[in-house]
């Protein structure tokens, strides 16, 4: 029985670390647990990612839609040199919601460029494709599925363009402020002097609008931490059950790190194929971190990274910013 099970789920006994059996093993066996947040995004939690984006509480997303909506041309005369071929590049492109606005106006004044989304998901880099080809006829576009460093490799291994590369919607948040830092670092080992980064992050503010994004009426966010449960039961041949765990998010405006858990309601044991996890009641699993910046941080996290920052553009509340830099 517990063999077929094995089977059943092709779980290995020795999982290698960077596989979601591997990952998720490796952080529920902690003294503080956690799991990895890029787990996340499987396909019904790019559809609960998709609703986060759109209640009323989560003002992110409409904060930088502002800013490449209203501020195009301003975000253009910083990123590109006029008439020099170029690579636009963009980390996790998703479904390019914000990059829409920049590609179009970019087009219209004929610059030469090569869009280049890469993604974790080949789903989403399929259909990215499909609707920008049909929406742009004249776009070059050439995506890259996998992890941001295999991409950005692969478009160093394949061309010397200029390069220039979004990283979007406070995806920076989800890493503690030494791996952003690392992050960055690591980022700026593909570039070229002159080359040109923009980053979106979102910035500290009101202590109880932070929490709410991450906290919101209609239990989204709730909802999104519990796929992970129900990923786990699904593909890993787990037992977590979703009454036993309770979503709780804390948003600390000191650090600016607004960290989201969930709780273990009661003592009790879950079940993987070849690993039992005990929790207590009360017990926590740390699922994610959004961290949020003062500017000035951003421009220290340049300079530390290789960065020269050349300019910042603020939605009109000044919640979010995307920094330009330089390498
Ligand atoms: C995709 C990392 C930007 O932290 O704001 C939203 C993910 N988690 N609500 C964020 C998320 C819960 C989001 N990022």
């Amino acid at each position: 029985m517990r063999k077929e099970e094995v089977g059943r789920y092709d779980v290995d006994h020795h999982p290698k670390a960077g596989t979601f059996y591997g990952d998720v093993l490796a952080g529920l066996s902690k003294d503080q647990k956690s799991l990895p947040a890029k787990y996340f995004y499987d396909a019904a939690g790019d559809a609960l990612f998709q609703q986060i984006m759109r209640c009323p509480e989560y003002y992110l997303t409409r904060c930088e839609e502002e800013i490449f909506k209203l501020k195009t041309r301003e975000l253009l005369r910083y990123l590109f040199k006029d008439g020099e071929a170029f690579d636009l590049i963009e980390l996790g492109a998703g479904d390019a919601s914000k990059t829409q606005y920049l590609l179009a106006e970019l087009l219209a004044q004929e610059f030469p460029f090569t869009y280049r989304p890469i993604d974790i998901s080949g789903h989403i880099i399929e259909q990215l494709e499909e609707r920008l080809k049909a929406e742009f006829p004249k776009i070059a576009i050439s995506s890259f599925q996998g992890d941001y460093f295999q991409g950005l490799a692969d478009i160093q291994r394949t061309g010397n363009n200029p390069k220039v590369v979004l990283f979007l919607g406070a995806n920076i948040g989800n890493m503690s402020r030494d791996e952003a830092k690392l992050f960055c670092m690591n980022m700026r080992t593909f570039l070229d002097a002159g080359d040109r980064a923009l980053i979106g992050f979102d910035l500290m503010k009101n202590p109880r609008i932070v929490q709410a994004a991450y906290d919101d009426s209609a239990g989204l966010t709730r909802q999104f931490n519990m796929n992970l449960l129900h990923r786990m039961n699904h593909e890993l041949g787990a037992d977590f059950m979703e009454d036993l765990f309770e979503h709780y998010c804390q948003y600390d405006p000191l650090q600016g790190a607004c960290n989201s858990y969930l709780v273990s309601i009661l003592d009790h044991t879950v079940h993987f194929p070849n690993k039992d996890i005990a929790f207590a009641s009360g017990e926590v699993i740390h699922m994610e971190v959004s961290q949020k910046y003062r500017f000035e941080d951003t421009q220290a996290l340049a300079e530390e990274a290789g960065f020269r920052p050349v300019h910042a553009v603020y939605d009109r509340r000044g919640w979010f910013v995307d920094v330009i830099w330089e390498a």
